[in-house]
Formats: C-alpha cells, sequence, structure tokens
C-alpha cells in the first residue's frame, strides 16, 4: 500500500459527490440536523453504513444531495476531494460532476459549476493545473514539470472536469449540460459522463445530446453494462464512446464487439464488489481484459462512499491478481494515453512517470 501512494497515478472515473470526507458528510448532515431541516439521527446510519447494494447506493447519492446542494458546500467539497486526491499522489484528476439547478438555492446548472471551478481554483495546499490555458508558454511549461519531477516547490496535480447527464434527466436537462460544457470547455472541462442508476432512464432520451457533444469534439465516456441490458449495451458500444466505465454484466457478444472496437474500460474493482455488482475480486472481469491486454484503467468511482482511495485500488489489484510494482507502474502509466486534456498534457505526465520511475524502488 505505501509503495501504491508513492507512485503516480491517474484517475478516470471519480464523482464527485461521492467522494466526499465521510467527516464532511457527517458534519454537514449534523449541521442540517440543528437547522431542523433533516433529522441527524434518521441519516447518521445512511451515511456510516458500508456494504449497500447497487439501488441503495443511489438512495444515499439522494441524501448527500440535499447535505451538499449549495454553492459555498459545493466549492467545499470541490476543494477538499482535490487534496484528499493530491495527497494520495494522485497527479492527474477527471474529476466528474451533474450540474444541478436548486431553485430555493438560486442555483443553476451554470453557478452550479461555477461553485466547483472557484472550488478547484481555491485549493492551496497543492499547485493546480486547471485549464492549460494558464501555463501555454513553453517556459512555465517545463517550469512546472521540473519543479514536480524534481520535488522542489509544492505539489501539483492537473485537474480536469467531466459534466454528467444523470439518467433521471430529461432530454432537454441532458442538451443544457452539452451546451454547458462547450461553453466552459476554456475553464478546465474536457469531456461528458452519462450516468446515474442503471436500472432507470433510456438511451435514446440522451443519444441528442450525445452526438451534439461528439459533433462539437467533446469526448464522452458511457457508464455501461453496470446491469445486464444487452441492447443498451450494444447501442452504447456502437455509439463508439471514448471510454466507458464499469463494464460488468457483459455477454460473450458484447465482450467481442468491446474488443473488436478497442474502446478503453474504466475499472472500479471496490465499487464493484461493495455494491455486489461483482461477487468478489477473483472473479473480476479486470483480470480477462489485463490479460487480453484491452485498454484499462483502474479508478476509484466514489471513494467516499466506498472507503477506498486510488493507492487501494492498486492495491487490491495487486494481491487479487498477482501485479507487481512493475506491472502496476505499467498500467498507472498507460492511463495517459486514454485522459481527456490535450497532448501537452500527456507530454508532461510522460515526464512526470519517468521521473517517478528512477525515484521508485
Ligand atoms: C452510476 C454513479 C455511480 O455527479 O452529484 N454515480 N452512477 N453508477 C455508479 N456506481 C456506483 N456512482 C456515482 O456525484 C454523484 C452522482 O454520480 C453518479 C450518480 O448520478 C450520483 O448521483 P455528482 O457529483
Amino acid at each position: 500500500m505505501e509503495w501504491c501512494m508513492s507512485m503516480p497515478k491517474i484517475e478516470l472515473h471519480a464523482h464527485l459527490n461521492g467522494s466526499i470526507r465521510d467527516s464532511t458528510v457527517l458534519e454537514l448532515a449534523r449541521e442540517l440536523g440543528e437547522e431542523g431541516a433533516i433529522v441527524f439521527s434518521d441519516v447518521e446510519h445512511v451515511i456510516l453504513k458500508n456494504d449497500r447494494a447497487l439501488n441503495e447506493v443511489f438512495k444515499l447519492f439522494d441524501l448527500i444531495h440535499i447535505i451538499t446542494t449549495d454553492h459555498k458546500t459545493v466549492t467545499r467539497i470541490t476543494k477538499e476531494v482535490i487534496e484528499d486526491f493530491a495527497a494520495d499522489n494522485v497527479v492527474y484528476l477527471e474529476l466528474r460532476t451533474t450540474p444541478k439547478r436548486n431553485h430555493s438555492k438560486g442555483m443553476s446548472k451554470r453557478s452550479y459549476m461555477e461553485a466547483v471551478l472557484e472550488g478547484i481554483r481555491s485549493v492551496n495546499s497543492v499547485e493546480v493545473d486547471l485549464s492549460g490555458k494558464l501555463n501555454t508558454d513553453a517556459s512555465t511549461r517545463s517550469h512546472f514539470v521540473d519543479d514536480l519531477c524534481n520535488g522542489t516547490g509544492n505539489k501539483k496535480i492537473y485537474v480536469r472536469v467531466l459534466l454528467s447527464i444523470d439518467r433521471r434527466e430529461t432530454a432537454e436537462a441532458a442538451m443544457e449540460t452539452v451546451e454547458l460544457a462547450i461553453k466552459l470547455k476554456d475553464f478546465g472541462v474536457v469531456g461528458i459522463d452519462l450516468s446515474g442508476n442503471p436500472n432507470v432512464g433510456q438511451w435514446l432520451t440522451f443519444l441528442p445530446a450525445l452526438e451534439c457533444a461528439k459533433k462539437q469534439g467533446l469526448p464522452i465516456t458511457l457508464h455501461c453494462g453496470e446491469v445486464p441490458n444487452p441492447v443498451e449495451i450494444r447501442a452504447m458500444l456502437d455509439f463508439l464512446p471514448k471510454r466507458i466505465g464499469h463494464a460488468c454484466c457483459f455477454e460473450d457478444e458484447e465482450w467481442k464487439l468491446l474488443q473488436r472496437l478497442n474502446i478503453p474500460v474504466e475499472i472500479c474493482l471496490t465499487s464493484n464488489i461493495r455494491t455486489e455488482t461483482i461477487a468478489s475480486a477473483d472473479v473480476h472481469h479486470f483480470a480477462d481484459l489485463y490479460k487480453s491486454n484491452h485498454p484499462l484503467i483502474l479508478c476509484t468511482d466514489d471513494c467516499g462512499v466506498f472507503s477506498t482511495s486510488l493507492s487501494a485500488e492498486y492495491a487490491l489489484a495487486s494481491s487479487a491478481f498477482g501485479l507487481g510494482k512493475s506491472e502496476m507502474y505499467q498500467l498507472a502509466q498507460k492511463a495517459i494515453e486514454f485522459i481527456f486534456a490535450s497532448e501537452r498534457v500527456k507530454e508532461d505526465l510522460k515526464t512526470i512517470f519517468a521521473s517517478a520511475l528512477t525515484k521508485l524502488n
């Protein structure tokens, strides 16, 4: 675990509201309890419960959203989540979140995202590269990477944002999210995600918005096959997303299609096991995909809700599938190919990984 922590890592599948510290969720819930908005003793056990089946997880998210949806809190949790990933030696983070409207707090999807971006900018325990626009000249760039590599200066993390469409949303709300992502392209937003309870909503509802995103050059990742639904899985793969998340409930035909299309898979071991989507690590599809050299990325999904970290996911992969240090390093480094940020960031990350190799033992 210590070694996994010392290795630089790339996180490509992390939901903001699933990554909040337990202590913060409890503190915010307690405050709302004192204001009389919720009954704290009713929600405390829901927050602290560790094993939740998939549908129960979405009930927890509804509770978390009640606790977190005002601008100040959104900014605070974003800041803390980035600090936590940086402390775990994540050097590139693609953080995803669902822009939300909340009339009672005067919140629009746009103002929600402004609160998220404010949270990213307010991180001060670690230097953050957010939009790329800030570091366009070559000298700044090399200074940035040099500092990171030689251990001088502060720790640094590249952060990019994906806007999520929730499967409960309408076609219009999905389109609004895509239009917002296009407007925020220069401010660190690099793509679109489709997520939410996989037992809710229809693929065709989201297709027009996703096609619009694709036309505008926004890369897309889809939660795909979290529950058995072969028709939807095939439609999603035919759409040719840049990446997919989970891929838990694929049958032979879908595996063949996935491998033929060579679409990278974001793997979330602890999440899949905790939600009982996969019975245990030793029967997880990671093993077959890894053996067949299919592109995959280890990710946390919801490190707050599932009490994990990216280092813990690597340690779990190591113990469950016998990966040694060199295999783990290669797996972490390979993720560079699948990030949605620019070629310039990929080059920086290659330098960072090469430099780390000389220090890892
Ligand atoms: C599908 C998930 C998820 O967007 O409010 N989310 N969607 N499968 C999962 N596996 C367990 N985990 C999280 O973060 C929370 C939202 O992310 C999605 C759900 O829509 C959840 O409401 P944000 O920041």
